[in-house]
């Protein structure tokens, strides 16, 4: 995108996704150079985050020392993650209140870097920066298709890359139940061999469930495990048959021509709704206390999400009784509880519980009538509206990957243009926690194709979790977004991400 200079003409503003609260560039001034051998100083991780990001897209490598040119200091002041940057000729000096400022400013610093010549610049700015919701998150539901560590781990460099502080893992569906827990070691034993299309499975033990809510901290995100109840439990039935009812078909789905799946064998399909747990057996509720009591030990974070959608064959009064129990059990244990929006029509649901609206940008079908509900009980809601941040749905119609029941195929600019205090009368800014983008995996499979649906539209959802609202900022358009993303092209590719090369934006190329 361009802006006008103070000579009237237009200079190249520089690309920074997501934008800034506030960023002003002065393209008279000299930029900063970049060269081998240069220190960068700092007490927190920031140093080396720059150091690597420098090294993978230029080749030059930076150094660690104590008075850098590139300085990163801890300032008190200011709002949770937010950075003060200031660049010219001389110097790169950053400030935080905290060290996830200062990381978020490492990676702002990764993208304003710019080949000039033969060399590399930093481009003379000033940047204050501060998130609009504290919540930022990408879900990657690890169930219908098993990703290792490795995998999980890059997941979590690319989205911090962006700001999301969150990484949602949807550890349990109907195709298989991936967390060993010791306290129901028949789960992983049973019921995780297999993936959709019966492909392979997998599990994460319990060092691995560390190693990634470690890598995640390293990364200032925060690990909300979701265990998916009462429906999406047909997996449970291979481990516990006694805690499931029989798999049961509503007349829709009949009519849709879905199959009934045999109990007891694994399901490799993807169609939803025809499982639940027993819900009037005690039994289910040790159950649950055993799986949410041994995941809140393991978990540091304050959020434990324990599902509660598309629970079509659970009758609503049974339906409603287990989520105000399973609600109430998570708050025993300290943990605030994450449901999908369904569970707003629980009356009984415990008030401090958080909603997860997976609706339309328009809701239909009373979708935000339950997410109100959240509201009400003097909580807050997370916002993954499907047609625009459901990062599963086809890009195009050529997708070989991807589904497209949410209105889709889903472009780039529609995942951009949408504005979280306008989804659901009633709910306003202060309603929203944040927004968060999931990625099932019906139909993906690696990292590459991870790679692929997130990117770029992921990054559509990292501005409208952390920018400013739209008319804030000039950069909050659509036209300065696809050119700023478009700018980070040859950034993504020296970081070994294989984004979708969307026509609709203008892909830099070096
Ligand atoms: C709906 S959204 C689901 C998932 C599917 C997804 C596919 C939601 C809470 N449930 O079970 O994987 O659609 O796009």
């Amino acid at each position: 995108m361009v802006c006008a200079d103070q000579n009237g003409g237009t200079v190249p503003l520089p690309a920074v996704v997501p934008a800034p609260a506030a960023l002003t560039a002065d393209a008279a001034a000299a930029p900063f150079a970049l060269r081998p051998g240069l220190e960068v100083s700092g007490s927190s991780d920031a140093p080396r985050a720059l150091i690597e990001l420098v090294t993978a897209r230029t080749g030059i490598a930076l150094t660690q020392g104590d008075e850098g040119a590139i300085d990163f200091r801890i300032e008190a002041g200011g709002a949770p993650e937010s950075y003060r940057l200031t660049a010219d000729a001389d110097s790169v000096a950053v400030t935080a209140p905290d060290p996830a400022g200062l990381f978020y400013a490492a990676h702002t610093l990764a993208q304003l870097v710019t080949a000039q010549g033969d060399g590399w610049i930093v481009p003379a700015v000033r940047i204050e920066d501060a998130p609009r919701f504290a919540y930022r998150g990408v879900m990657l539901d690890v169930a219908r298709h098993f990703f290792d560590v490795d995998t999980v781990r890059a997941y979590i460099d690319r989205a911090a890359s962006l700001k999301f502080n969150i990484l949602h893992l949807h550890l349990s569906d109907d195709q298989g139940w991936r967390l060993h827990l010791d306290s129901r070691p028949q789960l992983c034993a049973r019921a995780s061999a297999t993936a959709v299309g019966g492909d392979e499975g997998g599990f994460f033990t319990k060092a691995d469930y560390a190693a990634i809510v470690a890598h995640a901290a390293s990364r200032h995100m925060t690990v909300v495990p979701e265990i998916d109840m009462p429906g999406h439990t047909h997996a449970v039935g291979l481990a516990h048959p006694e805690l499931v009812e029989q798999p049961a078909l509503t007349d829709e789905m009949r009519a849709s021509g879905q199959q009934l799946p045999a109990n007891g064998e694994p399901y490799v399909g993807i169609a939803v709704g025809f499982s639940s747990l027993r819900i009037g057996d005690e039994a289910t509720y040790d159950f649950v206390a055993d799986v949410f009591g041994e995941l809140a030990a393991m978990t540091p974070g304050p959020y434990l999400h324990l599902g509660g959608d598309e629970s079509l064959s659970t009758s609503p009064e049974d339906y409603a009784a287990f989520i105000e129990r399973a609600t109430c059990l998570i708050a025993d244990l300290g943990k605030t509880p994450i449901a999908w929006h369904e569970a707003g029509s629980a009356r009984g649901i415990h008030d401090a519980t958080l909603g997860q609206y997976w609706g339309f940008v328009t809701p239909v079908d009373g979708a935000d009538d339950r997410a109100r509900a959240f509201v009400s009980n003097g909580s807050q809601v997370i916002l993954s509206p499907a047609d625009a941040v459901y990062l599963d749905m086809k890009h195009d119609d050529g997708s070989p990957l991807g589904l497209a029941w949410a209105n889709g195929p889903t472009s780039v600019q529609r995942a951009y243009a949408w504005e979280p205090a306008d989804i659901i009368e009633g709910i306003a800014e202060e309603d929203i926690l944040g927004v968060e983008a999931p990625l099932w995996t019906e139909t993906i499979r690696t990292l590459d194709d991870i790679d692929t649906m997130a990117f770029p539209r992921a990054a559509a959802a990292a501005e409208i979790a952390w920018s400013p609202a739209v008319g804030a900022i000039p950069q909050r358009t659509w036209e300065s977004f696809r050119e700023r993303v478009g700018a980070l092209g040859p950034l993504w590719s020296s970081l070994g991400i294989r984004y979708f090369p969307s026509p609709e934006i203008p892909w830099a190329t070096a």
